[in-house]
């Protein structure tokens, strides 16, 4: 895996260019859009309150080593408009380290992309810098109108979002196995041009009215010289407070905290965001420059909690969709809270209850009262183990996204109401093929982690491994 390779010599490591890369986009995005810097605020003042209420979880943090790089961002996100900048797109990602991980299928819900996550996947990169970027490829099949859907594949197709020196950056990275330093500096900068805001359209007034006509993801995607990152998400411990302090600070928060409800033990991905802001731009024109507005930045937060299985992940499924369809509502309606808690309350919320019944993954590690232990950590001794306290279970930190969420993010920071329904074809073969891989399946990276750890604990104890005793 190219992500967990040492750096050859002379070259830097791609956790280092990764690191440099999210600090330079969290600049750049602090710049150009100050009013997420003012969210970055507030979740530093949130995080240090919630340290200064709970020092357990400060020293938990502490050793984990995570402390220092609590209020950092731990994702951003794109819409490409074409195959061919989705291939190149991943080879870029490559040199910082992040694959594609996952396909998720957001036309279902009204939005006419399909997307992937570039992230890390070492268990080491991840705890270095688990920086990710949730990449969406727009579907021009899915417009109607047919020379509209020919005009905007005519627009895309000539336009460069790369710069000429990215590139050729690129193309060394894959023949050397790596960049100097001085390489991946100039990468970064190279690489951060195609994440820039442009505020000159590439359309004059009349195409991007009707493009914004078709959906105002599309009016996004082919208006512009590239594709602007459009929000960025640090981390928060406590996202409830963040969502109700965003008034306070002139934020307009989306009006729910999507994913699952406030838990003891948090699953999977909670995430709110402030609505876009509507920014001024200049559209091409025959007759001189016209000016208008578009909203598409935002920014966001999210909470992580823990990787489910996919027994956890159907049951959780299946709990969402049926608070979402109390009075067909979606997540709209001042009880949608109550609702959701209500609904989740037959979702076990101990540690231990959790991984019994097989619905999340952990990392093992031996206690303090380890000492003894024989033959092999099958899921029975592990049990035993566990309830004895001579292993520790750890929870595995969900690293991904959810499709239902992300839609509830795409559509409030759409800027309207509108809820266009596509039917559900997802086309994960396509989207592979432009994308020149096969995304990782989140599940195995997982199931993966927790092997590797108990496999670890076994060579530790010196016990034959669980595969030996199979045999
Ligand atoms: C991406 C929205 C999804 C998330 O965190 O689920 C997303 C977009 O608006 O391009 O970022
Ligand atoms: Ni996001």
């Amino acid at each position: 895996m190219t992500s967990s390779s040492p750096a050859a010599p002379g070259f830097v490591s791609t956790d280092h260019v990764r690191t440099l890369f999210s600090r330079a986009m969290s600049e750049m995005y602090r710049q150009e859009v100050p009013q997420y810097g003012t969210l970055m605020e507030l979740v530093r003042d949130v995080n240090a309150g919630v340290l200064a209420r709970d020092p357990a979880l400060k020293a938990d943090l502490e050793r984990a080593d995570e402390l220092e790089r609590l209020d950092l961002e731990r994702h951003g996100a794109i819409r490409l408009g074409t195959a061919q900048e989705l291939f190149t797109i991943r080879r870029l990602f490559a040199v910082m380290g992040m694959e594609p991980v996952g396909y998720y299928d957001l036309s279902v819900a009204g939005v006419p992309v399909h997307s992937t996550a570039f992230r890390p996947v070492a268990d080491a990169a991840l705890s270095r810098n688990p920086f990710r970027v949730f990449t969406s490829l727009l579907r021009l099949e899915l417009i109607e109108d047919e020379a509209l859907r020919e005009e905007a594949a005519a627009i895309l197709s000539r336009r460069q979002i790369f710069t000429s020196r990215a590139l050729e950056l690129i193309d060394l990275h894959e023949r050397q196995g790596g960049l100097t330093d001085d390489q991946a500096q100039e990468f970064v900068r190279e690489a951060l041009e195609t994440f820039r805001w442009h505020g000159e359209a590439t359309v004059d007034a009349a195409t991007y009215k009707k493009l914004h006509d078709a959906h105002r993801l599309i009016a996004d995607v082919v208006s512009f010289k590239g594709p602007h990152i459009n929000h960025l998400t640090p981390r928060t411990l406590d996202i409830d407070e963040v969502q109700t302090g965003m008034p306070a600070r002139d934020i307009a928060a989306k009006a729910v905290v999507e994913g699952p409800p406030t838990r003891a033990c948090p699953i999977l991905l909670r995430q709110t965001s402030f609505k876009a802001l509507e920014e001024p731009i200049r559209f091409r024109g025959g007759d001189g420059e016209a000016a208008g507005t578009h909203t598409a930045r935002f920014g966001e937060i999210e909470q992580r909690g823990i990787a489910l299985t996919r027994k956890g992940r159907t049951l959780y499924d299946d709990l969402l969709q049926s608070v979402r369809e109390i009075g067909g509502a979606g997540s709209a309606g001042a009880d949608y809270d109550t609702r959701l808690a209500q609904t989740f309350a037959t979702f076990p919320d101990t540690y231990n209850e959790i991984r019994r019944q097989g619905l999340g993954f952990f990392r093992y590690r031996l206690g303090a009262t380890g000492g003894g232990i024989t033959g092999p950590l099958d899921s029975e001794a592990l049990d035993r183990l566990v309830s004895e306290g001579r292993v520790l279970a750890d929870p595995i930190v969900y690293e991904d996204f959810l499709p239902v969420s992300a839609a509830g993010i795409f559509q409030s920071n759409l800027g309207g109401t509108e809820q266009r329904a596509y039917a559900g074809n997802a086309s994960r073969a396509a989207f592979a093929e432009a994308l020149g891989a096969e995304p990782a399946d989140e599940f195995v990276l997982y199931e993966e982690a927790e092997t590797r750890s108990i496999e670890a604990l076994e060579a530790e104890l010196g016990v034959a491994g669980r595969q030996a005793a199979a045999e």
